[in-house]
C-alpha cells in the first residue's frame, strides 16, 4: 500500500559498465560486440536504490548518450533533485520537467529513487504495478546476419530455447529475403520485424512485400519524427504498423493515435521518461484499444526486472523484447532470468525485486562518479 514516506537523496553515484555481449548485436544503425551500460545508484535517508539508464554510448538510437548524459546528470538534473527538498518518486517527473528532453537520463533518476522507495515501504514494483500476472510471455530480438543462412540458424537456436515470438532486424537490402527464409522455416512462430528507422516514405511500395509474410507488426521503419509518413503507411500495408522511437512522451501517444499512424505502440520506459509514464501511456493505450508490448534496451537484470513487473499490466497482449540473461550476458549484475514455457517470472522481491552485484558491478565499472548535494546552476 503506499505510504507517505518522503526520501531525501545524499548522493548519486554514476557507473558505466562494459558488458560483453553473448553475441554481437548489429542493427541498422551500427553493431555492438561489448555494451556500456550506465547505471545510478542513489543513497538516501530511507536506504539506496538501483537504476538502469538504457542510454547508448553514441546517439545513434535516439539524441541520448553517455557523454551527454554524464553532463546533464551532474550540471541539471540532480542539482534539481537536490534542491526540492524530501521527495517520492512521484514527484521526479515534474521536478525535472523544467530540463527539456533527456527522457532517458530522467527515467534512469526515478527508477532508483522509486526503487529506494518501495525497499524502505517493503514492498515490490510488482504490487506497485497492481497486477496478479506471475509471467509474461517473452520475445527476442534477433540482429542482422551476414548471410540469410546464419539467419535462419540463429532463429533456430532461440526457438529452440523456447521463445515463441521472433523478432527481426531489417535494413534496405536485408529484409524481404530474410523474413521469406525465415518465415518458411518457421511457419507458425510469431513473427514480427523493426527496422529503426531505416526507411523513408519511397520504399513503401517494397515494404509492402512483407505483407505475404503473416507478420505481427513492422515497427518503426521511418524517422522518429515522421508520424504523417507511418500513418501512410498503416494505410498501404495489411500488417500492423508499430511505433518505437516516435513515442517518447504520452503526448506522442496521443498525436500519433490521433494522426492514425499506430496499430501497436512499443512501451520502453526510458525513451517516455520513466516508468510511471510508461504506466500511463499503458493505461492510455488500454482504453483506446491499442494493444502494447514492453521494447528492450539489451537492459541488465535491474531494467529487465522492472520491464518484467510492467508487462503484467493487461494491456501488453504482445510478447516483450525481454529475454533470458543467457540471450544478452555470461553474467550480469544480478541473478540470472530464464525463459520457461515461452515466458519469464516476473520478480516479487522488494523494489524491483533484484539484488545487484555489487562486487561484479565494481569489477566492471570504467568509470564512476559521485554527485552529492549541491547547488542548481543556472
Ligand atoms: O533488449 O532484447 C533487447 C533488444 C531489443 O531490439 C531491441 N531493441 O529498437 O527495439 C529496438 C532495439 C533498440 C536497442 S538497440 C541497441
Ligand atoms: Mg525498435
Amino acid at each position: 500500500m503506499p505510504t507517505d514516506l518522503l526520501l531525501t537523496p545524499a548522493m548519486f553515484e554514476l557507473r558505466r559498465l562494459r558488458m560483453p555481449l553473448v553475441r554481437a548485436f548489429r542493427t541498422s544503425f551500427g553493431t555492438e560486440t561489448v555494451r556500456e551500460v550506465m547505471v545510478v545508484r542513489v543513497v538516501t535517508d530511507h536506504g539506496d536504490g538501483w537504476g538502469e539508464s538504457a542510454i547508448e554510448s553514441a546517439p545513434l538510437y535516439l539524441s541520448e548518450f553517455h557523454n551527454a548524459a554524464d553532463y546533464v546528470f551532474a550540471e541539471h538534473l540532480i542539482p534539481r533533485l537536490f534542491a526540492a527538498g524530501p521527495l517520492r518518486a512521484e514527484h521526479v517527473a515534474s521536478i525535472l520537467a523544467p530540463v527539456k528532453g533527456h527522457r532517458m537520463a530522467k527515467s534512469a533518476l526515478e527508477m532508483a529513487i522509486l526503487d529506494a522507495q518501495l525497499r524502505a515501504e517493503h514492498r515490490s514494483f510488482h504490487q506497485m504495478v497492481g497486477t496478479t500476472r506471475t509471467s509474461v510471455p517473452v520475445g527476442v530480438s534477433v540482429g542482422i546476419t551476414d548471410t540469410i543462412d546464419e539467419l535462419v540458424d540463429v532463429v533456430a537456436g532461440y526457438i529452440a530455447d523456447g521463445y515463441p515470438r521472433i523478432k527481426l532486424k531489417i535494413e534496405p537490402g536485408f529484409d524481404i529475403e530474410p523474413v521469406r527464409r525465415v518465415r518458411e522455416a518457421n511457419p507458425d512462430v510469431m513473427l514480427q520485424v523493426d527496422a529503426n528507422t531505416a526507411y523513408s516514405v519511397a520504399d513503401i511500395d517494397h515494404l509492402q512485400q512483407l505483407d505475404a509474410f503473416d507478420l505481427l507488426l513492422i515497427e518503426q521503419p521511418f524517422g522518429e519524427d515522421n508520424l504523417v509518413g507511418h500513418a501512410e503507411l498503416r494505410r498501404r500495408m495489411t500488417t500492423p504498423v508499430c511505433l518505437d522511437e516516435a513515442i517518447r512522451s504520452v503526448d506522442h501517444v496521443h498525436t500519433a493515435l490521433a494522426l492514425g499512424a499506430a496499430d501497436v505502440i512499443n512501451i520502453k520506459p526510458a525513451r517516455v521518461g520513466g516508468y510511471l509514464a510508461a504506466v500511463e501511456v499503458h493505461d492510455l493505450c488500454l482504453a483506446a484499444g491499442v494493444p502494447v508490448w514492453c521494447g528492450g534496451m539489451l537492459e541488465t537484470g535491474i531494467g529487465r526486472a522492472a520491464n518484467l513487473a510492467l508487462a503484467s499490466l493487461p494491456g501488453f497482449t504482445l510478447p516483450g523484447d525481454i529475454s533470458a540473461t543467457k540471450r544478452y550476458w555470461t553474467r550480469d549484475i544480478t541473478a540470472a532470468f530464464e525463459v520457461i514455457d515461452g515466458e519469464i517470472a516476473v520478480p516479487t522481491g522488494v523494489g524491483f525485486g533484484i539484488t545487484v552485484d555489487t562486487a561484479f558491478v565494481e569489477e566492471i565499472t570504467f568509470e564512476r562518479r559521485e554527485v552529492t548535494r549541491g547547488v542548481v546552476r543556472g
